[in-house]
Protein backbone atom coordinates (compact mmCIF):
# COMPACT_ATOMS: atom_id res chain seq x y z
CA UNK A 1 0.00 0.00 0.00
CA UNK A 2 1.60 3.39 -0.80
CA UNK A 3 1.55 6.04 1.69
CA UNK A 4 0.39 9.21 0.03
CA UNK A 5 -1.41 12.42 1.78
CA UNK A 6 -3.57 15.25 0.12
CA UNK A 7 -1.85 18.53 -0.62
CA UNK A 8 -4.01 21.40 -1.53
CA UNK A 9 -0.89 23.37 -3.28
CA UNK A 10 0.95 26.41 -2.55
CA UNK A 11 -2.10 27.84 -0.26
CA UNK A 12 -1.84 24.81 2.04
CA UNK A 13 -1.38 25.57 5.64
CA UNK A 14 0.38 21.46 5.79
CA UNK A 15 3.38 22.18 4.34
CA UNK A 16 5.60 19.51 2.01
CA UNK A 17 8.01 19.60 4.75
CA UNK A 18 5.15 18.11 7.06
CA UNK A 19 4.24 15.73 4.48
CA UNK A 20 7.94 14.28 4.44
CA UNK A 21 8.08 13.87 8.11
CA UNK A 22 4.51 11.71 8.48
CA UNK A 23 6.14 9.66 6.02
CA UNK A 24 3.83 9.92 2.66
CA UNK A 25 5.59 10.35 -0.17
CA UNK A 26 3.09 10.12 -2.39
CA UNK A 27 1.21 13.43 -2.99
CA UNK A 28 -2.48 13.52 -3.63
CA UNK A 29 -3.49 17.21 -5.24
CA UNK A 30 -5.49 18.93 -8.39
CA UNK A 31 -5.22 22.05 -9.92
CA UNK A 32 -8.04 23.86 -7.99
CA UNK A 33 -8.00 26.69 -9.47
CA UNK A 34 -9.50 25.66 -12.47
CA UNK A 35 -13.04 25.30 -13.16
CA UNK A 36 -14.94 22.49 -13.72
CA UNK A 37 -15.22 21.69 -17.59
CA UNK A 38 -12.31 23.59 -18.30
CA UNK A 39 -8.86 22.13 -19.51
CA UNK A 40 -6.01 21.27 -17.17
CA UNK A 41 -3.17 22.90 -19.84
CA UNK A 42 0.29 20.84 -19.37
CA UNK A 43 2.47 23.24 -18.85
CA UNK A 44 0.47 23.90 -15.56
CA UNK A 45 0.51 20.70 -14.79
CA UNK A 46 4.09 20.26 -14.92
CA UNK A 47 4.79 23.67 -12.87
CA UNK A 48 2.92 21.71 -10.00
CA UNK A 49 4.97 18.84 -10.26
CA UNK A 50 8.06 21.61 -10.59
CA UNK A 51 7.21 23.27 -7.34
CA UNK A 52 6.50 19.73 -5.37
CA UNK A 53 10.01 18.56 -6.44
CA UNK A 54 11.58 21.71 -5.71
CA UNK A 55 9.44 22.39 -2.16
CA UNK A 56 9.71 18.97 -0.85
CA UNK A 57 12.48 17.63 1.19
CA UNK A 58 14.96 15.85 -0.69
CA UNK A 59 13.78 12.17 0.57
CA UNK A 60 14.52 8.99 -1.07
CA UNK A 61 12.12 7.73 -2.42
CA UNK A 62 11.64 11.04 -3.63
CA UNK A 63 7.81 12.99 -2.88
CA UNK A 64 6.20 13.12 -6.10
CA UNK A 65 2.56 13.55 -7.25
CA UNK A 66 0.73 10.33 -7.77
CA UNK A 67 -2.71 10.90 -8.14
CA UNK A 68 -4.81 13.07 -9.39
CA UNK A 69 -7.97 14.03 -6.67
CA UNK A 70 -9.94 15.37 -8.38
CA UNK A 71 -10.44 16.10 -11.86
CA UNK A 72 -14.59 17.13 -11.41
CA UNK A 73 -17.01 16.09 -13.28
CA UNK A 74 -18.68 19.73 -14.60
CA UNK A 75 -22.67 20.08 -13.29
CA UNK A 76 -23.44 20.00 -17.28
CA UNK A 77 -21.60 16.73 -17.73
CA UNK A 78 -24.02 15.19 -14.75
CA UNK A 79 -27.40 16.73 -15.71
CA UNK A 80 -26.44 16.89 -19.70
CA UNK A 81 -27.40 20.72 -19.55
CA UNK A 82 -25.32 23.50 -21.43
CA UNK A 83 -22.03 22.79 -23.08
CA UNK A 84 -21.84 19.35 -21.92
CA UNK A 85 -20.25 18.18 -24.82
CA UNK A 86 -17.36 20.82 -24.95
CA UNK A 87 -16.33 19.70 -21.22
CA UNK A 88 -16.54 16.16 -21.97
CA UNK A 89 -13.69 16.93 -25.19
CA UNK A 90 -11.74 19.11 -22.42
CA UNK A 91 -11.74 16.38 -19.71
CA UNK A 92 -10.47 14.10 -22.32
CA UNK A 93 -7.88 16.95 -23.17
CA UNK A 94 -7.13 17.16 -19.72
CA UNK A 95 -6.48 13.28 -19.11
CA UNK A 96 -4.20 13.34 -22.31
CA UNK A 97 -2.25 16.13 -20.59
CA UNK A 98 -2.41 14.32 -17.30
CA UNK A 99 -1.06 11.36 -18.75
CA UNK A 100 1.48 13.14 -21.00
CA UNK A 101 2.74 14.35 -17.27
CA UNK A 102 3.26 10.63 -16.36
CA UNK A 103 0.78 10.97 -13.23
CA UNK A 104 -1.76 7.71 -13.58
CA UNK A 105 -4.52 7.58 -10.98
CA UNK A 106 -7.25 9.50 -11.41
CA UNK A 107 -9.72 10.32 -8.73
CA UNK A 108 -13.03 11.68 -9.84
CA UNK A 109 -16.76 11.78 -8.53
CA UNK A 110 -20.49 12.34 -9.69
CA UNK A 111 -22.12 13.76 -6.89
CA UNK A 112 -24.73 16.11 -8.22
CA UNK A 113 -24.30 19.77 -7.05
CA UNK A 114 -22.86 19.20 -3.33
CA UNK A 115 -19.71 17.18 -2.92
CA UNK A 116 -19.45 16.16 0.42
CA UNK A 117 -21.51 17.63 2.77
CA UNK A 118 -20.98 18.28 6.70
CA UNK A 119 -23.36 20.15 9.20
CA UNK A 120 -20.41 20.80 11.61
CA UNK A 121 -16.87 21.21 10.94
CA UNK A 122 -15.64 21.43 14.43
CA UNK A 123 -17.74 19.24 16.51
CA UNK A 124 -15.41 18.93 20.22
CA UNK A 125 -15.39 15.22 20.84
CA UNK A 126 -14.81 14.09 24.67
CA UNK A 127 -10.99 14.35 24.08
CA UNK A 128 -11.07 17.85 23.67
CA UNK A 129 -10.51 16.69 19.80
CA UNK A 130 -12.32 18.32 16.98
CA UNK A 131 -13.70 16.28 14.08
CA UNK A 132 -16.15 17.16 11.20
CA UNK A 133 -19.99 15.65 11.91
CA UNK A 134 -23.37 15.47 9.87
CA UNK A 135 -26.14 16.39 12.20
CA UNK A 136 -29.50 14.72 10.30
CA UNK A 137 -31.97 16.85 12.06
CA UNK A 138 -29.69 20.35 11.17
CA UNK A 139 -29.43 19.44 7.86
CA UNK A 140 -33.49 18.60 7.39
CA UNK A 141 -33.45 22.36 8.93
CA UNK A 142 -31.06 23.53 6.58
CA UNK A 143 -33.41 22.16 3.32
CA UNK A 144 -36.74 22.38 5.10
CA UNK A 145 -36.15 26.12 6.30
CA UNK A 146 -33.52 27.58 5.53
CA UNK A 147 -33.05 26.93 2.06
CA UNK A 148 -37.07 26.31 1.93
CA UNK A 149 -36.74 23.73 -1.02
CA UNK A 150 -40.56 22.93 -2.53
CA UNK A 151 -41.29 19.62 -1.32
CA UNK A 152 -38.37 19.15 1.31
CA UNK A 153 -40.77 18.20 3.96
CA UNK A 154 -42.66 15.66 2.25
CA UNK A 155 -39.36 13.83 1.92
CA UNK A 156 -38.52 13.00 5.75
CA UNK A 157 -40.03 11.13 8.63
CA UNK A 158 -42.88 13.49 10.20
CA UNK A 159 -40.87 13.56 13.32
CA UNK A 160 -37.64 14.35 12.09
CA UNK A 161 -39.59 17.58 10.03
CA UNK A 162 -40.60 18.67 14.01
CA UNK A 163 -37.15 18.30 14.98
CA UNK A 164 -35.77 20.58 12.69
CA UNK A 165 -38.58 22.76 13.01
CA UNK A 166 -38.11 23.26 17.00
CA UNK A 167 -34.32 23.83 16.37
CA UNK A 168 -35.23 26.16 13.57
CA UNK A 169 -37.07 27.90 16.23
CA UNK A 170 -34.66 27.81 19.06
CA UNK A 171 -31.47 28.79 17.44
CA UNK A 172 -29.79 32.07 16.86
CA UNK A 173 -28.85 33.28 13.66
CA UNK A 174 -25.14 32.84 14.00
CA UNK A 175 -25.61 29.20 14.30
CA UNK A 176 -27.95 28.97 10.98
CA UNK A 177 -25.19 31.50 9.28
CA UNK A 178 -22.65 28.87 10.38
CA UNK A 179 -24.95 25.85 9.55
CA UNK A 180 -25.18 27.82 5.89
CA UNK A 181 -21.50 28.21 5.66
CA UNK A 182 -20.59 24.22 6.66
CA UNK A 183 -23.12 22.58 4.20
CA UNK A 184 -22.22 24.91 1.36
CA UNK A 185 -18.42 24.83 2.09
CA UNK A 186 -18.11 22.43 -0.87
CA UNK A 187 -14.81 20.67 -2.26
CA UNK A 188 -12.09 21.41 -0.11
CA UNK A 189 -9.85 23.59 -1.99
CA UNK A 190 -12.19 24.13 -4.82
CA UNK A 191 -12.34 27.70 -7.06
CA UNK A 192 -15.93 28.43 -6.14
CA UNK A 193 -18.36 28.27 -3.42
CA UNK A 194 -22.15 28.54 -3.87
CA UNK A 195 -24.71 30.56 -2.50
CA UNK A 196 -28.13 29.77 -1.30
CA UNK A 197 -29.11 31.39 -4.75
CA UNK A 198 -26.77 29.29 -6.86
CA UNK A 199 -28.17 26.11 -5.08
CA UNK A 200 -31.37 27.34 -5.78
CA UNK A 201 -31.06 27.95 -9.44
CA UNK A 202 -28.95 25.18 -9.77
CA UNK A 203 -32.01 22.66 -8.72
CA UNK A 204 -34.36 23.74 -11.08
CA UNK A 205 -32.10 22.71 -13.64
CA UNK A 206 -32.04 19.81 -11.76
CA UNK A 207 -35.59 19.08 -11.80
CA UNK A 208 -35.67 16.94 -15.04
CA UNK A 209 -33.00 14.66 -13.97
CA UNK A 210 -34.37 11.91 -12.25
CA UNK A 211 -32.02 8.67 -10.47
CA UNK A 212 -32.63 6.75 -13.72
CA UNK A 213 -31.16 9.87 -15.86
CA UNK A 214 -28.17 10.34 -14.10
CA UNK A 215 -27.10 7.00 -14.30
CA UNK A 216 -27.65 7.00 -17.96
CA UNK A 217 -25.69 10.33 -17.76
CA UNK A 218 -22.96 8.81 -16.05
CA UNK A 219 -22.84 5.78 -17.95
CA UNK A 220 -22.98 8.14 -21.13
CA UNK A 221 -19.97 9.98 -19.40
CA UNK A 222 -18.09 6.73 -18.90
CA UNK A 223 -18.78 5.56 -22.39
CA UNK A 224 -16.29 8.98 -23.79
CA UNK A 225 -14.49 9.16 -21.32
CA UNK A 226 -13.20 5.63 -20.21
CA UNK A 227 -11.45 4.07 -23.42
CA UNK A 228 -9.68 6.84 -23.86
CA UNK A 229 -8.57 6.97 -19.99
CA UNK A 230 -7.67 3.06 -20.73
CA UNK A 231 -5.46 3.77 -24.61
CA UNK A 232 -3.42 6.28 -22.29
CA UNK A 233 -2.52 3.75 -19.36
CA UNK A 234 -4.32 5.41 -17.10
CA UNK A 235 -6.31 4.23 -13.69
CA UNK A 236 -10.02 6.67 -13.32
CA UNK A 237 -11.51 5.96 -9.93
CA UNK A 238 -15.16 6.84 -8.96
CA UNK A 239 -15.68 8.50 -5.39
CA UNK A 240 -18.64 7.39 -3.72
CA UNK A 241 -21.35 9.85 -2.61
CA UNK A 242 -20.33 11.20 0.86
CA UNK A 243 -22.83 11.26 2.72
CA UNK A 244 -23.88 8.33 0.44
CA UNK A 245 -28.02 9.02 0.90
CA UNK A 246 -29.92 11.33 -1.12
CA UNK A 247 -29.63 15.12 -0.68
CA UNK A 248 -31.58 18.26 -1.54
CA UNK A 249 -34.07 15.28 -3.44
CA UNK A 250 -31.03 15.54 -5.96
CA UNK A 251 -30.19 11.39 -7.09
CA UNK A 252 -26.98 10.01 -5.62
CA UNK A 253 -26.27 6.64 -7.41
CA UNK A 254 -22.69 6.11 -6.02
CA UNK A 255 -23.31 4.93 -2.68
CA UNK A 256 -23.71 1.10 -2.37
CA UNK A 257 -22.34 -2.42 -3.47
CA UNK A 258 -24.48 -2.42 -6.43
CA UNK A 259 -24.01 0.77 -7.61
CA UNK A 260 -20.22 0.60 -7.62
CA UNK A 261 -21.23 -3.10 -9.36
CA UNK A 262 -23.14 -1.29 -11.66
CA UNK A 263 -20.37 1.39 -12.73
CA UNK A 264 -17.88 -1.54 -13.31
CA UNK A 265 -20.46 -2.95 -15.28
CA UNK A 266 -21.19 0.19 -17.58
CA UNK A 267 -17.51 0.35 -18.96
CA UNK A 268 -15.78 -3.22 -18.33
CA UNK A 269 -11.97 -2.11 -19.05
CA UNK A 270 -9.69 -1.97 -16.46
CA UNK A 271 -9.45 2.19 -16.56
CA UNK A 272 -13.22 2.17 -15.10
CA UNK A 273 -12.15 1.88 -11.12
CA UNK A 274 -13.33 3.05 -8.14
CA UNK A 275 -11.62 4.86 -5.05
CA UNK A 276 -13.16 2.82 -2.43
CA UNK A 277 -13.53 5.61 0.44
CA UNK A 278 -14.40 3.65 3.93
CA UNK A 279 -15.25 6.86 5.95
CA UNK A 280 -18.21 8.07 3.14
CA UNK A 281 -19.27 4.60 2.34
CA UNK A 282 -19.04 3.83 6.24
CA UNK A 283 -21.76 6.43 6.90
CA UNK A 284 -24.59 3.59 6.15
CA UNK A 285 -24.88 0.47 8.23
CA UNK A 286 -25.68 -1.47 4.94
CA UNK A 287 -22.07 -1.08 3.72
CA UNK A 288 -19.76 -4.07 4.33
CA UNK A 289 -16.47 -2.17 3.49
CA UNK A 290 -14.16 -5.67 3.87
CA UNK A 291 -16.93 -7.42 1.95
CA UNK A 292 -16.81 -4.48 -1.04
CA UNK A 293 -13.28 -4.73 -1.08
CA UNK A 294 -12.96 -8.38 -1.48
CA UNK A 295 -16.00 -8.27 -3.70
CA UNK A 296 -14.58 -5.40 -5.82
CA UNK A 297 -10.54 -5.40 -5.37
CA UNK A 298 -10.39 -5.93 -8.58
CA UNK A 299 -10.98 -2.17 -10.07
CA UNK A 300 -9.87 -0.45 -6.33
CA UNK A 301 -7.51 1.60 -7.59
CA UNK A 302 -7.33 4.45 -5.06
CA UNK A 303 -8.26 4.47 -0.97
CA UNK A 304 -9.44 6.71 1.34
CA UNK A 305 -9.03 5.54 4.70
CA UNK A 306 -11.03 7.07 7.74
CA UNK A 307 -13.42 5.68 10.07
CA UNK A 308 -17.16 6.83 11.54
CA UNK A 309 -19.31 6.92 14.25
CA UNK A 310 -22.83 6.21 13.69
CA UNK A 311 -25.06 8.23 16.30
CA UNK A 312 -28.47 6.15 15.22
CA UNK A 313 -29.44 2.50 14.82
CA UNK A 314 -30.79 3.21 11.74
CA UNK A 315 -29.96 2.88 8.12
CA UNK A 316 -28.37 6.10 7.91
CA UNK A 317 -28.45 8.99 10.43
CA UNK A 318 -26.33 11.38 12.07
CA UNK A 319 -22.29 10.53 12.58
CA UNK A 320 -19.34 12.09 13.16
CA UNK A 321 -15.53 11.26 11.71
CA UNK A 322 -13.95 9.24 14.79
CA UNK A 323 -10.36 8.12 15.15
CA UNK A 324 -8.77 6.27 11.56
CA UNK A 325 -9.06 2.26 14.29
CA UNK A 326 -11.74 3.72 16.19
CA UNK A 327 -15.45 3.69 15.29
CA UNK A 328 -17.73 1.50 13.16
CA UNK A 329 -15.91 0.27 10.32
CA UNK A 330 -14.17 -2.83 11.30
CA UNK A 331 -10.64 -0.77 9.80
CA UNK A 332 -8.19 -3.88 10.59
CA UNK A 333 -10.61 -6.65 8.54
CA UNK A 334 -10.58 -3.73 5.57
CA UNK A 335 -6.93 -3.07 5.52
CA UNK A 336 -6.92 -7.16 5.71
CA UNK A 337 -8.84 -7.37 2.53
CA UNK A 338 -6.90 -4.55 0.97
CA UNK A 339 -3.66 -6.34 1.20
CA UNK A 340 -4.96 -10.24 0.06
CA UNK A 341 -6.02 -8.18 -3.15
CA UNK A 342 -2.62 -6.87 -3.38
CA UNK A 343 -1.37 -10.40 -2.71
CA UNK A 344 -3.32 -11.94 -5.50
CA UNK A 345 -2.31 -8.74 -7.77
CA UNK A 346 0.86 -9.50 -7.30
CA UNK A 347 0.86 -13.12 -8.19
CA UNK A 348 -0.96 -12.05 -11.52
CA UNK A 349 2.20 -9.96 -12.51
CA UNK A 350 -0.01 -6.48 -11.98
CA UNK A 351 1.96 -3.52 -12.11
CA UNK A 352 -0.80 -1.74 -10.08
CA UNK A 353 0.09 -4.50 -7.12
CA UNK A 354 0.90 -1.53 -4.25
CA UNK A 355 -2.51 0.47 -4.13
CA UNK A 356 -2.30 4.24 -3.02
CA UNK A 357 -4.20 5.20 0.33
CA UNK A 358 -4.50 8.31 1.92
CA UNK A 359 -5.55 8.70 5.58
CA UNK A 360 -8.43 10.59 5.03
CA UNK A 361 -9.65 13.33 7.07
CA UNK A 362 -8.01 13.43 10.71
CA UNK A 363 -9.61 14.97 13.76
CA UNK A 364 -7.93 18.31 14.66
CA UNK A 365 -5.64 17.45 18.07
CA UNK A 366 -2.57 19.22 20.14
CA UNK A 367 -1.70 21.84 17.34
CA UNK A 368 -3.98 21.71 14.76
CA UNK A 369 -6.11 23.58 17.00
CA UNK A 370 -4.76 26.64 16.74
CA UNK A 371 -3.10 26.02 12.86
CA UNK A 372 -6.71 25.71 11.19
CA UNK A 373 -5.65 24.22 8.09
CA UNK A 374 -8.55 22.92 5.53
CA UNK A 375 -11.77 21.59 6.96
CA UNK A 376 -11.30 17.67 7.95
CA UNK A 377 -7.27 17.93 7.08
CA UNK A 378 -5.39 18.99 9.66
CA UNK A 379 -1.24 17.56 9.78
CA UNK A 380 -1.16 16.48 13.26
CA UNK A 381 -4.63 14.64 13.45
CA UNK A 382 -4.08 12.69 9.31
CA UNK A 383 -0.37 12.14 10.84
CA UNK A 384 -1.59 10.23 14.03
CA UNK A 385 -4.39 8.19 11.68
CA UNK A 386 -1.48 7.34 9.14
CA UNK A 387 0.84 5.93 11.70
CA UNK A 388 -1.72 4.06 12.91
CA UNK A 389 -2.42 2.51 9.62
CA UNK A 390 0.94 1.79 9.00
CA UNK A 391 1.79 -0.07 12.27
CA UNK A 392 -1.80 -2.33 11.02
CA UNK A 393 -0.78 -2.80 8.05
CA UNK A 394 3.19 -3.76 8.91
CA UNK A 395 1.26 -6.35 11.81
CA UNK A 396 -0.65 -8.27 9.24
CA UNK A 397 1.94 -8.09 6.76
CA UNK A 398 4.04 -9.50 8.90
CA UNK A 399 1.48 -12.06 10.08
CA UNK A 400 0.46 -13.28 6.66
CA UNK A 401 4.50 -13.48 5.89
CA UNK A 402 4.66 -15.94 8.61
CA UNK A 403 1.43 -17.69 8.90
C1 LIG B 1 -13.52 15.18 0.99
C2 LIG B 1 -13.08 14.37 -0.17
C3 LIG B 1 -13.92 14.64 -1.41
C4 LIG B 1 -13.26 14.00 -2.62
C5 LIG B 1 -13.99 14.16 -3.89
C6 LIG B 1 -13.36 13.30 -4.97
O1 LIG B 1 -12.78 15.44 1.84
O2 LIG B 1 -12.99 13.05 0.12
O3 LIG B 1 -14.03 16.00 -1.61
O4 LIG B 1 -12.02 14.59 -2.83
O5 LIG B 1 -15.32 13.84 -3.75
O6 LIG B 1 -13.90 13.63 -6.18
Amino acid sequence: MQESWRWFGPEDLVSLTDVAQAGARGIVTALHHRSPGEVWPLAEIERRQALISAGAPQTDPAIRWTVVESLPVSEDIKRQSGDWRTHVENYKTSLDNIAAAGIQVICYNFMPLLDWTRTDLAHTVDTGATCMRFDLPDFVMFDCFILKRAGAEAEYDEALVEEAKRRFKDTDDGFKARLIDNVICGLPGAASHLSLDDIKAHLEIYKSCDHRQMVQNQADFLEQVIPHAERLGLRMCCHPDDPPVALLGLPRIMSTEPDFHRLIDAVDLPANGITLCSGSLGARADNDLPGMMERLGDRVHFLHLRNVRREHDDMFGSFHESEHLDGDLPMAALVAAILKEERRRREAGRDDHSIPFRPDHGQDILDDLTRKAQPGYPAIGRLKGLAELRGLISGLEHAAANG
